[in-house]
């Protein structure tokens, strides 16, 4: 089985609501969706998570689809056999890229599990029919705002709340949720947000409002201060951006960095590659969850399946369709179930439809590569 043609199409999708972060606001998706395809009429599904800026990392729509049109596509095109494992080790010879590598990567996954018939969830393992979920909820114009907002989610379902916080958001707004609800599991992400003098403030507001885990807190390079903030800590310290391969998370294990790891299959490479950070974090008594980046129907499917193997034992930052877009790429829209879980597609591949007419819609751009 060949890889006969591909189709990078680029798509803007409108967010039902402006995400705000410490690193900036996106109310409008701009992202590459790939499509993979045999002579045999076969077709595979990917998302590549790169944004218009390259905010949260060093990559960018631009990046990813130079990246994809000029090496990693005729690069799938030389496979004799392009499962996603050999594609995976034949795209390490270029450095970093990993969003751009993850969108075929997890496509090719697809590909392998439809050709199987098999679910993509059962083709890597997943045990599991449902997953448990939280949702992650941006940096709102005022604080109670953001206590509505999270109101809303809580009455929708949702079980665990992850606020955005910032220097200049953060003990406030966090108070002010907590103090209105005194029982729910409350997780905050800085997003790489403070310097590192801002140490023991931190700390003090997470443990004053009983936060359960605080996210990347410092720069990605910040080994050192993420494990003196994890240090005799009654929270979890996760990292997100600072594990995007094998080598750091083994220095951030040995550093005592990390005690919970978000595994987001774009920052990685890959779902072969996020599965195996999984294996090793848990082999350390680390925690693992799927983290999200705002992915339409596609890469959420992707990260449901992730989600549904073994080693990911924490709520995963992936809500239902109608948190993110009014009108999803795929069908049917996932959509929130009891106990706060997304339910795991069990139909071919991801197990859900891209509907044609709502991806033209949205498309801005569109290439087709021939081997
Ligand atoms: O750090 O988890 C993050 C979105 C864009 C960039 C970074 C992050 C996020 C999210 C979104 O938190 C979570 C989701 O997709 O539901
Ligand atoms: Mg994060």
């Amino acid at each position: 089985m060949r890889v006969s043609s591909v189709r990078l199409d680029e798509v803007e999708l409108p967010l039902v609501e402006p995400f705000e972060t410490s690193f900036g606001v996106e109310r409008n998706r701009r992202f590459l969706v790939v499509r993979v395809a045999t002579r045999s009429g076969l077709e595979g599904w990917g998302e590549c998570a790169a944004a218009v800026d390259p905010l949260y990392s060093s990559e960018s729509v631009a990046t990813a689809r130079w990246m994809l049109a000029e090496r990693l596509i005729p690069l799938l095109f030389h496979l004799k056999d392009p499962t996603p494992e050999a594609f995976s080790a034949a795209a390490r010879r270029y450095r970093g890229n990993r969003m751009a590598k993850a969108a075929l990567e997890i496509a090719l996954h697809d590909l392998r599990a439809r050709n199987k018939n098999r679910s993509l969830s059962k083709a890597i393992g997943g045990r599991r029919s449902r997953v448990a979920v939280g949702v992650s909820v941006g940096i709102q114009p005022t604080i109670p705002k953001l206590v509505r907002r999270v109101g809303r989610y809580l009455d929708a379902g949702y079980g665990r709340i992850k606020l955005k916080v910032r220097p200049g958001w953060d003990a406030a707004p966090v108070g002010a949720v907590r103090r209105e609800y005194p029982d729910i599991e409350l997780w905050v992400d800085a997003n790489q947000a403070y310097p590192i003098r801002y140490l023991s403030s931190i700390r003090a507001w997470a443990v004053k409002y009983r936060v359960a885990q605080v996210e990347q807190p410092f720069t990605e390079r910040s080994i050192r201060a993420h494990a003196e903030l994890a240090r005799r800590a009654p929270f979890r310290l996760c990292l997100d951006e600072s594990v995007v391969d094998e080598s750091s998370l083994e220095d951030a294990l040995a550093a005592r960095a990390v005690t919970s790891l978000n595994v987001k299959v774009a920052r990685v490479g890959g779902l072969g590659i996020g599965l195996g950070l999984a294996r090793r974090a848990a082999r350390a008594r680390v925690p693992s969850w799927v983290g999200g980046m705002l992915e339409s129907g596609i890469g959420r499917a992707h990260n449901v399946a992730l989600a549904s193997t073994a080693p990911f034992v924490l709520p995963a930052d992936l809500s239902a369709s109608d948190r993110y877009y009014r009108e999803d790429l795929t069908d049917p829209p996932f959509a929130l179930g009891p106990g706060s879980t997304l339910e795991v597609p069990r139909g071919p591949g991801i197990g859900v439809q891209v509907v044609d007419r709502v991806l033209r819609k949205h498309r801005r751009a569109s290439r087709t590569f021939r081997a």
